[in-house]
């Protein structure tokens, strides 16, 4: 195990770290007082907004930043004192941190020693505050009219019921339990009654197919599925069980069987006769869970005891098992999500990810409901029954800070102002950008548009590893800059290296990485520490590796440019090109495939597919369709590719390896730039590939 070999922070490397950051950081002041910038390139925040804003200056946040990075443990431990411990962490212990692969293993600990629940946190702990009638939740259905409100005295309860029923099936503390659910509000709520009991939840998006979510419960093995039978999305009907029983007969035959699938009847989807039913296993939410009683103790856990799992795509072999921990989690969720949005106790939150996402995981479930605040949770498709639905959505519930994905902004863009226009929105203060780099055009139309001009827009890059927001705008704090995510967040020391991982000071652009440790950072890979250290750690000795390419400007503001390694960023949701492939060459026809990532108007990404097919194979209409619905079949609808591309012959080395750069080049028709193909293994087959462009 890695435990104990963590070496404490010096305070000498925080100095020395933090004066060398501090420049890159320090000219905001200068922008902000001098003009020196053009209304062209910088949006200025309003004065009122600022005045009121938790952090209202550039000084008020360097000086903030500077106490984050200079004395991590006094800042952190401030700010998690104002959480329920059950029992604090030892003294002088609030981190441990050993980032660098040459000096041991890669180990992280936040308030180990300390005991506490973030369920307790997220709900007792604000009831006993006083916000037991506050809403917590306002969940808005797929149809219209469709809805229903919970708050937090309401909430408690239904979360202590589940957590008392899972406990009754044997669920205890460190065990694994699957949720499989659209966004119902049975959803956050399932998480919480995890969280409560100790047991660790790993949600797995709903439009995950059978198969994606078979190996998920074949790599975490659950006590317990929890799912819904049906959901409606836009017009579409979902049988969602049916897809859990494929996954379940699946995982069965490779010898994991969950004990229980206990089911949602969403009656308003499907009647419960139409499900598919497996004695014995299956059990009916309605049918049980509600008989039980609605207290159930508390399980102190270990701050670095396990909170959830969640699978994400990396460049190469099987999803990644992403292993968040409980206590620095629960801080950094809960502090990103307060500055980060300006969180008032009067706003009224929407975040339109869906919680099979980190996204949805943070930002819709826990850093919300750590605040006290109250959240919308919408089931349907944003874009049903037309494209006005989010806004009126914002004017139902008179929705203050809205936080979206770039997709989602440029595609509402694409339909026209009038479906924005035809609604008020005069209750929003603040609007939220996250899931992939936002461009400057749809950066302007959500700013002026959607926000009226009046609205700051915190553009939050993070990661599924990072728990939290790592570099993002603090609204009112500072003037923005259409497209860039700012500067980072408190206790966050980025960098930026070039490829011999030397570090670039001031203006320059390379490989992001992060040079200390987190409260919210992931502490492994589940089951696999090797490979954690061999893809973050590894690549830049001491650093955490995002993955993601970065530019600073001159005045030190970060700009994403997308990341640079084999992972495709469609509709802000991350996809293996290895995974897209190896579903392709399942494929009985298919002998070779090779993916890549080409440039999409509204879904950021799309995805491109070469593929070779076995000797004697001719390509057709039918067998392109085929080729796709292997993709769905394997991984879900979402990672469909957008062209399959006949390829007799792919351009490799005379080693063997595939040249995806050339791929890249030939799939956006940028033929010009092809670079030097006079290494190929055999240069002929660009040419017969640029022939094949529209068979
Ligand atoms: C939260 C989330 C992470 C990848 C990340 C990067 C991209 C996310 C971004 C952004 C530019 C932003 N990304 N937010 N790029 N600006 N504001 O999306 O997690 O699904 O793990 O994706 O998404 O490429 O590396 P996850």
């Amino acid at each position: 195990s890695c435990l104990g070999l963590g070496r404490r922070i010096s305070s000498k490397k925080a100095m020395n770290s933090s004066e060398h950051h501090l420049r890159h950081v320090q000219s905001i002041s200068a922008i902000h007082s001098t003009s020196s910038c053009t209304e062209d390139e910088v949006v200025f925040p309003d004065p009122n907004f600022s005045s009121n804003a938790l952090v209202s200056s550039p000084t008020d946040y360097l000086d903030m930043y500077r106490r984050s990075i200079q004395d991590p443990s006094g800042f952190w431990s401030d700010v998690a004192s104002r959480f329920h411990w059950e029992r604090k962490w030892p003294a002088g212990g609030v981190f441990s941190e050993n980032l660098d692969v040459s000096k041991g293993a890669v180990s992280i600990e936040w308030f180990k020693g300390g005991l506490t629940n973030i369920c307790y946190n997220a709900l007792d702990r604000n009831i006993q505050a006083g916000l037991g009638d506050k809403i917590a939740v306002y969940w808005e259905g797929n149809d219209l009219g469709q809805d229903a409100t919970f708050t937090y005295n309401q909430l408690l309860p239904k979360v202590c019921q589940l957590a008392n029923y899972l406990r009754d099936v044997g669920v205890s503390k460190g065990d694994a339990v699957v949720i499989y659910l659209p966004m119902l509000t049975e959803l956050p709520l399932a998480m919480l009654a995890c969280a409560r009991i100790g047991a660790v939840h790993s949600v797995v998006f709903a439009g995950f197919s059978a198969e994606s979510l078979a190996q998920r419960i074949m790599d975490c093995k659950p006590k317990a599925i929890i799912t819904c039978n049906a959901v409606r999305r836009g017009s579409k009907l979902i049988n969602l069980k049916d897809i859990v029983d494929a996954a379940l007969s699946e995982s069965a035959n490779n010898g994991v069987s969950p004990a229980v699938c206990l089911t949602y009847e969403n009656h308003s989807a499907m009647k419960r006769d139409a499900t598919n039913w497996k004695q014995g296993r299956d059990v009916w939410w309605q049918d049980s869970v509600p008989n039980y009683p609605t207290s159930c103790a508390v399980e102190w856990v270990d701050a670095e005891d396990p909170l959830f799992l969640l699978y994400t795509s990396g460049s190469t072999g099987k999803p990644k098992g992403v292993l968040h921990t409980t206590g620095g989690y629960m801080v950094y969720t809960a502090t990103t999500f307060k500055y980060a949005f300006d969180y008032k106790p009067t706003d009224i939150y929407w975040c339109t990810a869906d919680c099979g996402w980190i996204t949805g995981h943070s930002y819709v479930t826990y850093g919300p409901l750590l605040n006290g605040a109250t959240v919308v949770v919408f089931e349907g498709a944003p874009n049903y029954p037309d494209s006005g639905r989010c806004w009126d959505i914002v004017d139902k519930y008179k929705v203050t800070i809205f936080y979206t994905a770039p997709t989602l902004v440029r595609s509402l863009m694409r339909d026209g102002d009038e479906y924005v226009k035809r609604y008020s929105r005069k209750s929003l203060r603040v609007l939220g950008s996250v899931g992939e780099p936002i461009n400057p055009s749809a950066w302007r139309w959500f700013f002026n548009v959607v926000g009226d001009a009046r609205c700051p827009i915190s553009d939050t890059w993070w990661q599924t590893e990072t728990g939290g927001f790592m570099i993002t705008p603090l609204p009112g704090a500072w003037p923005q800059k259409p497209g860039s995510a700012t500067f980072p967040f408190f206790g966050v020391l980025p960098v930026i290296v070039d490829e011999k991982g030397v570090e670039i000071e001031g203006e320059g652009s390379g490989y992001l990485c992060i040079k200390n440790s987190w409260p919210g950072a992931f502490r492994t890979l589940y089951g696999d520490h090797e490979r954690y250290e061999t893809t973050y750690f590894k690549p830049f000795t001491g650093y955490y590796f995002s993955g993601d390419g970065c530019s600073r400007d001159k005045d030190g503001y970060h700009w994403l440019t997308g990341r640079v390694d084999d992972v495709i960023n469609v509709s802000g949701h991350r996809i293996g090109s290895a995974e897209v492939e190896s579903a392709l060459v399942s494929h009985p026809q298919c002998a070779e495939a090779a993916v890549v990532g080409i440039e999409h108007e509204i879904k950021g990404q799309g995805i491109y597919a070469f593929v070779t097919l076995v000797e004697g194979v001719p390509y057709s209409e039918e067998l392109r369709k085929s080729l796709i619905l292997e993709v769905r079949k394997q991984i879900g609808a979402f990672a469909a590719p957008d062209k399959i591309h006949w390829a007799p012959g792919l351009p490799k080395t005379r080693s063997g390896k595939i040249m995806r750069r050339i791929l890249r080049k030939i799939a956006s028709r940028q033929l010009d730039e092809l670079g030097d193909t006079s290494t190929l293994a055999d240069p002929s087959v660009v040419d017969q590939l640029i022939d094949l462009y529209d068979s």
